[in-house]
């Protein structure tokens, strides 16, 4: 969004600015940069690129083996506040970490590693001190414990399809010592089941309205669950220096070496600290800005989690090195998928191989070229427009036993037939009279307004997405996977949005009126199983959820109907927090919800699709 406020902002930031290099002027050779008692926005040019090597995470296992075979563990996981290098000429930043001691806590946190059809069980600690290190907005719907002290925070799996007690629900907060927690709070211990298709997930913060200074704050982390009997016969590129998880997130810093996150709202009478949109100049790859990655001549697997707060990232090598795609998200493709460019909204995985045998260069960077915020920001910069620099050996190509198989992993073809109905999901963004970002709802209901989506355990359902805003908003449904089955341009959208408005009621705005715009064609890499994909703005995004397994039809192994139930939300993280995010309860099956009309959305799904098909 534009904020009316830029060119005073962007004044200040240059007087920064050019104070700082008046500062620094008088010691250029100094390796470090050190704010003393004058603390001001970092100047990113001023950390040399590429100079600290990408930490490989530290993995934890989250199974035992037992004389040869894999059996449940029981993990204690704890947040700790530390300092964190991010860069060897950074002064270190306070952060939260996690990890199994304060010592060994990481940013990213440790890689949890679990077997498909192997429980985990992780006891989620938290040892943050009484105050954030980050400003936060007690406008905002918020947890604060009722004493005021401590830093609530709660741990949601991205990807896991388990149990909603274990699901990190954002009332389910505690803080140290679990001395206050929220309203829905229920048990010290998660259990993930791993009954799943194997892959990739992450797991971080989600306590309400402190989402995104949480993970700001480092609370991030990868985990993946692997079956070896499913993907051991794949033959790709595979063990710790063969197949890299990357973290990345964009963040920026004061010469202190704190992070830096803008502390006065867009709408300061309204919301005293909360801004639409964060972003940082400096790209952070798991834990180190613009890392740097010595690899051999031959085939890696890299998986890629965009951690960010709102920064979409539109990857690509520098030298035109092809990616191909093996899965997305938590799931594998069908089929492997090459492109050189890949778009990544926060939270989204991206998961493919890449040959440096067939680099010319000996070394190539991995670069951005998404506006943000996205599609309609700014353009990327010298900073924020590179990620890292892979240096790749000399010489002939080395010996490689992996490859890309020309069949990956097959899950049975989603059908719309199966939906038992349809749902309307409409975006919306609130402004003030100034025209400034106020808060962002769905379906214009605030998350506390009762729960309206109550689908049946083991259906599926179509969803229309409608996103009446101008930015691209990452809806994220938790518990189900859904596939993308086309996307399409609203003509009118003044028009529409204006009744939309006023009705909040896509039939009586009849959006198949308008819903007659082009189509966009969901990528190859795209069309299978996701968590959460990017909503564009302007269309009605069809998207078909499944509450049940994608690799069988088994019913689930836990209680998915139990409290508190689960939520599904937008994951710019400033978005989610102020409220882009509704409640989901699951229902037993053959429950209908109460939203209801099932005939009129009948009848509407078949006006869409002779539209479509006209
Ligand atoms: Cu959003």
């Amino acid at each position: 969004m534009v904020e009316k406020s830029l060119m005073l902002k962007m004044l200040l930031y240059a007087f920064a600015v050019g104070v700082l290099l008046l500062v620094t002027k008088t010691c250029p050779a100094a390796a470090t940069i050190t704010g003393g008692g004058n603390v001001m926005l970092l100047n990113s040019s001023r950390l040399k690129m590429f100079v600290d090597e990408v930490p490989e995470m530290p993995t934890i296992r989250g199974y035992r083996l037992v004389n040869g075979s894999y059996e449940s563990a029981t993990l204690t996981i704890g947040m700790f506040r530390k300092d964190w290098k991010f860069h060897r000429d950074l002064p270190p930043t306070p952060v939260f970490a996690y990890g199994t001691s304060q010592r060994t806590a990481t940013v990213p946190g440790p890689t949890i590693e679990a077997i498909a059809g192997v429980s985990t069980h992780v006891t989620w600690q938290n040892h943050l001190p009484s105050s954030h290190i980050l400003p936060w907005d007690p406008t905002t719907p918020t947890a604060i414990p009722a004493n005021k002290k401590g830093i609530p925070t709660v741990v949601h799996l991205h990807g896991m399809i388990g149990g909603p007690e274990s699901d990190g629900h954002a009332h389910s907060w505690f803080t140290n010592g679990f001395h206050q927690t929220g309203p829905t709070w229920t048990n010290e211990t998660y259990h993930y089941p791993n009954v799943q298709h194997p892959g990739s997930l992450w797991y971080h913060d989600h306590a309400m309205g402190l989402t995104r200074v949480n993970l700001l704050a480092g609370l991030v982390g990868a985990y993946v669950i692997q079956d070896p009997k499913t993907e051991g016969g794949l033959g790709l590129p595979s063990g710790n220096e063969f197949h890299r998880r990357l973290v990345i997130f964009d963040r920026s810093f004061l010469t202190n070496g704190s992070i830096y996150m803008n502390s006065t709202g867009n709408n300061p009478d309204i919301h005293p600290e909360w801004q639409p949109e964060y972003f940082g100049d400096v790209i952070v790859v798991n834990g180190k800005a613009w890392p740097r990655m010595s690899v051999r001549r031959r085939k890696y697997r890299f998986t890629i989690i965009n951690a960010s707060n709102a920064r979409f990232f539109r990857l690509y090598f520098e030298n035109g090195l092809r990616l191909i795609h093996v899965a997305a998200d938590s799931a594998y493709l069908e089929k492997p998928v090459v492109a050189t460019h890949t778009l990544l909204a926060p939270s989204e995985i991206i998961d493919f191989v890449v040959d440096f045998s067939t680099s010319k260069e000996e070394s190539v960077l991995l670069e951005n070229d998404a506006p943000y915020p996205y599609p309609s920001g700014d353009p990327v910069n010298d900073a924020n427009g590179v990620v890292m620099k892979f240096v790749i050996s000399r010489g002939e190509p080395e010996p490689d036993p992996s490859s890309v198989p020309g069949t990956l992993i097959k899950y049975p073809t989603p059908e719309l037939s199966t939906a038992v109905r349809s749902r309307y999901i409409a975006l919306y963004e609130y402004t003030s009279a100034a025209d400034e970002p106020t808060h962002l709802y769905i379906n214009g209901k605030s998350f506390e307004a009762p729960v309206t989506e109550k689908p049946g355990v083991g259906t599926s359902e179509v969803w229309y997405v409608i996103n009446l805003t101008d930015d691209n908003h990452p809806l994220h449904v938790h518990l189900g996977l859904f596939v993308v089955m086309e996307q399409t341009e609203l003509i009118d959208v003044e028009e529409f949005r204006d009744c939309m408005n006023r009705l909040n009621d896509a039939e009586r705005c009849h959006v198949e009126k308008y819903a007659r715009g082009k189509k966009i064609e969901v990528l190859p890499h795209e069309k299978g199983w996701k968590n959460v994909y990017k909503m564009m703005p302007g269309f009605v995004t069809k998207i078909l959820v499944r509450f049940s397994y994608i690799h069988s039809t088994q019913p689930y192994v836990f209680n998915a109907t139990a409290e508190p139930g689960y939520v599904y939300h937008c994951h710019i993280l400033d978005h989610e927090d102020n409220v882009m995010m509704r409640p989901l309860k699951l229902v037993a099956s053959g429950g209908m919800g109460r939203v209801a009309n099932p005939l009129g959305v009948s009848i509407m799904i078949a006006i869409l699709m002779m539209v479509h098909y006209l």
